[in-house]
């Protein structure tokens, strides 16, 4: 991903799991992408909740009732479609929204990256990934990652109707939330990216940071060397304070966390 020249202000965020049941954190992603004024926005994965088919964005079937899943889905395509129009939009899948695709990128002028990219500006180099392929210690995450990312997995399931796909999103999300309650239960840590994973990664690509998403732990970690993981927080309008904070990296390779909206 090249920057192009004029830039002067790049904005990450992450893990804003939009969802039709959060209206107050679909409203702030909407007040923030009408209001930033970086040159380019970056969304490193989990953008929405669930993602189960670009065909959300279809006109509905004449005759057909009402789908307010679907007109959420076009509403946030619409605030997409709108920031797109005023400078480059940059989105990466994550492990909830892996499923967005061509008709998504068409119907919102993002443009789609893949998982790791590096964003090559002036003097430097950063690494971006969402962060759950190099969770090296979640293996049953990573065995269901391998299935769901083959491509004969993805088109039987995109094959099926609207709510069969919904049904089985639902499945798999229920078992993901138990899984999250017995780690907790058992008072086992949560799966993090690995470290000597995220070295070899900055070597092998020639970076000094990586930014990444998904573990929901903004922090900025050394990793010998002067390499560094840098973690990005997940959006919550209803938590208290609210979770909705940016990163702002600027031409000179500074990055600056800033909440959103910004304080008066
Ligand atoms: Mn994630």
């Amino acid at each position: 991903l090249p920057a192009a020249a004029h830039w002067r202000q790049v904005e990450l965020v992450s893990d804003l799991h939009l969802q039709p049941i959060d209206p107050a954190t679909t409203a702030a992603f909407e007040h923030y992408l009408a209001h930033s004024q970086a040159d380019a926005l970056l969304v490193l994965g989990d953008l929405f909740e669930v993602w189960i088919g670009d065909d959300a964005l279809d006109p509905a079937p004449e005759g057909a009732p009402p789908d307010p899943d679907r007109a959420w889905a076009q509403r946030c395509a619409l605030a997409l479609r709108r920031a797109s129009d005023r400078r480059p939009v940059y989105v990466m899948r994550g492990n909830r929204d892996f499923l967005l695709g061509a008709g998504f990128a068409q119907a919102t002028g993002c443009t789609l990256l893949d998982d790791p990219c590096v964003l090559d500006w002036g003097a430097h180099r950063w690494l971006l990934s969402h962060g759950d392929a190099w969770c090296l210690d979640d293996t049953d995450y990573l065995a269901f990652r391998a299935q769901v990312r083959q491509a004969s997995w993805q088109a039987a399931f995109l094959a099926q109707a609207w709510p069969a796909r919904m049904a089985l999103a639902r499945q798999l999300r229920e078992r993901s939330e138990q899984r999250k309650a017995q780690t907790l239960a058992q008072g086992e840590a949560f799966a993090d990216v690995d470290a000597a994973c995220a070295r070899d990664w900055l070597r092998q690509t020639g970076c000094q940071t990586l930014i990444h998403g998904h573990t929901h732990r903004p922090a900025e970690h050394a990793l010998g060397d002067g390499l560094q993981r840098w973690v990005l927080s997940d959006w919550d309008a209803n938590a208290c304070p609210p979770r909705l904070s940016i990163l702002r990296l600027d031409a000179n390779g500074q990055g600056h966390r800033t909440p959103w909206p910004p304080c008066a």
